[in-house]
């Protein structure tokens, strides 16, 4: 049996990358091993849902009106705790919780970044064993350092994030993260309870024959966006079709498949709900930037999403994401019907 040794473990991967600049503090590289920490415990009791009292509501609802599930209140705790007791984050803010949290001790307010995050995105899935996923956006506070950050260091367009990325906890468990310098994927070897590198530079493919968009809302999409979705039913093997509808209401696995297979994920506004549902901070702005990253798209079907100025912690936005041709021929039906 040939042992392979080149495998690289997630701390193996951000020490790499710190030893490639040697000016850098190592804060960014200490606050995604962090990150994979709290990942790992999250699998942990995503793996056994079935299994234990952590299945099912709450009690509460969420700041969106949300039922809570036990799981989402777990994960939130993960997440918020290995980034206050780490040395890299000043503060964070969650879908699960109304408002930022300032970490306000000594090492926290001399940190850098703040994070962003969905804890456990698609949790109304957990009941039925549909993968799921956390999510999270790192930026580099504006407010001064040696002080506790501020909710300004929240509210930054998404192309100031430094680092974002997700856990999508599935047939396999894996983290996806991405810096400017490219996007990478490690999935968790559950032998040795580390992330192993076994997606390097990972690049969305410019096209892709996967559409992926929840059908039962058609008639409340603008014309524009029923007429792409009517083009997507229509390709043929002469006009880089045919496509395949996959949509399984857990974004994080969606967006994940068509990262790496090639596709576009949409979630448009509704004539009842023009906004639609997925929130700007924490779901599009981390998708928006890895997809960017790895070659792709991402508009709000007016503009980049990484181009909104936020104005709060929890605004939704209309999200449409993935292989840029894709991207590029709806708005071609966008603006036909403007
Ligand atoms: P709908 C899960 O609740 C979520 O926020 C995303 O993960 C998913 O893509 C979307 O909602 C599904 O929403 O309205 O299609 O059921």
């Amino acid at each position: 049996m040939q042992i392979n040794r080149n495998i690289l473990t997630l701390d193996e991967f951000t020490l790499q990358q710190l030893r490639e600049f040697p000016q850098a503090t190592g804060e960014l590289s200490s606050l995604l091993r962090d990150i994979g920490l709290a990942a790992k415990r999250i699998n942990v009791e995503v793996n056994k849902a079935g299994l234990v009292d952590i299945l099912g509501d709450y009690g509460t609802t969420n700041v969106q009106g949300e039922d809570v599930k036990k799981l989402d209140i777990y994960a939130n705790t993960q997440m918020m705790g290995v980034l206050k007791h780490g040395i890299s984050c000043a503060g964070i803010g969650s879908e699960e919780l109304d408002d930022v949290v300032v970490f306000d001790d000594e090492v926290s307010n001399n940190s850098k970044y703040v994070v962003l995050f969905d804890p456990l995105d698609g949790s109304g899935n957990i009941d039925v064993n549909i993968s799921i996923g956390t999510i999270f956006g790192v930026y580099r506070r504006v407010s001064e350092i040696g002080k506790p950050c501020t909710r300004e260091d929240f509210l930054q367009p998404g192309k100031r994030q430094v680092a974002a990325g997700y856990i999508v906890y599935g047939s396999s468990t894996m983290l996806v993260y991405g810096t400017r310098r490219g996007v990478n994927g490690f999935t968790l070897d559950p032998a040795i309870g580390e992330f192993c590198l076994s997606h390097p530079n990972i690049k969305c493919p410019p096209a892709g024959n996967i559409y992926s968009v929840n059908h039962g809302h058609f008639f409340r999409y603008n014309e524009g966006v029923r007429s792409y979705i009517t083009a997507c039913q229509q390709k043929t093997k002469d006009n880089g079709g045919p496509y395949t509808q996959r949509y399984i209401g857990s974004m994080v696995a969606d967006v994940h498949r068509n990262l790496i297979k090639g596709g576009i994920f949409m979630y448009p506004g509704t004539t009842d709900k023009p906004k639609g549902k997925l929130r700007l901070m924490y779901e599009c702005n981390p998708f928006a930037f890895i997809t960017e990253v790895a070659g792709g798209r991402a508009t709000n079907g007016i503009q980049r999403i990484l181009d909104i100025q936020p104005t709060e912690l929890h605004q939704r936005s209309a999200f449409f994401v993935g292989s840029k041709d894709m991207m590029d021929e709806l708005d071609t039906h966008l603006a036909k019907a403007q």
